[in-house]
């Protein structure tokens, strides 16, 4: 089996870009789209996995570098699963997430005046993709169940963190440290998954 030895980390968030940093072998070379001046393209995808695919495909035929890329975003079950492939563009065009936190929150008491004093489940999903192997390319995707807190709490993390409670845990991704969110979370499972290849 090819071992990949460089890869480019084909995000321009700065949160995920940490967390896959974290995730993959210390002797693998890392580059980002950033350090290389590259934007991202249009997520046209119908899906996260057709969205992180179009992002590997592009970041990698730019650069000539194997690329991974990762789509992934918050599903709110009673919301009909949004934010879900949206969850980047509720943050805006400056990825504002005490805004896109805000609008959650104002879909929520739309939906369910006394959603607080329930149990919203909701999931975080992450779908990867490796492109520019010399076979196909490959996919893999990470889900982590949880529920909506019913206020924002811990700074920690990124996006959507201080409102996910994890399954089984009292502390939301935002109050936890990033240490332990990294084993737990979507982005880790759906690794876990390919680790063979890395
Ligand atoms: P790239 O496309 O450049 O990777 P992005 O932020 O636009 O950056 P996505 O389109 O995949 O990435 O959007 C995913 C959004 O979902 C992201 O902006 C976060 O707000 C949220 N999200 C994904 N994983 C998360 C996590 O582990 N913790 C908190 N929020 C997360």
């Amino acid at each position: 089996m090819e071992k990949i030895k460089k890869i480019l980390i084909g995000t321009n968030n700065p949160g995920k870009y940490s967390e896959i940093c974290d995730l993959l072998p210390k002797e693998i070379e890392k580059f980002s789209p950033k350090k290389l001046n590259i934007k991202s393209p249009e997520e046209t995808g119908a899906s996260f996995e057709e969205n992180s695919f179009i992002k590997a495909s592009y970041f990698s035929k730019k650069t000539n570098l194997i690329c991974l890329s990762d789509d992934s975003g918050l599903e709110i079950d009673i919301l009909n699963g949004r934010p879900g492939i949206y969850s980047s563009r509720w943050g805006g065009k400056n990825k504002n997430f005490n805004l896109a936190i805000k609008k959650v929150f104002k879909a929520l008491d739309k939906k369910k005046k006394n959603w607080r004093e329930e149990k919203i489940s909701a999931r975080f999903i992450c779908a990867l993709t490796i492109f520019g192997l010399k076979k196909k390319p490959i996919f893999s995707v990470g889900k982590i169940e949880g529920y909506i807190s019913n206020e924002q709490r811990g700074l920690k993390g990124f996006g959507y963190d201080p409102i996910f409670i994890p399954k089984g845990k009292r502390k939301t991704f935002g109050e936890m440290d990033p240490k332990k969110k990294y084993k737990i979370d979507h982005r880790y499972k759906a690794f876990k998954k390919i680790r063979k290849f890395l």
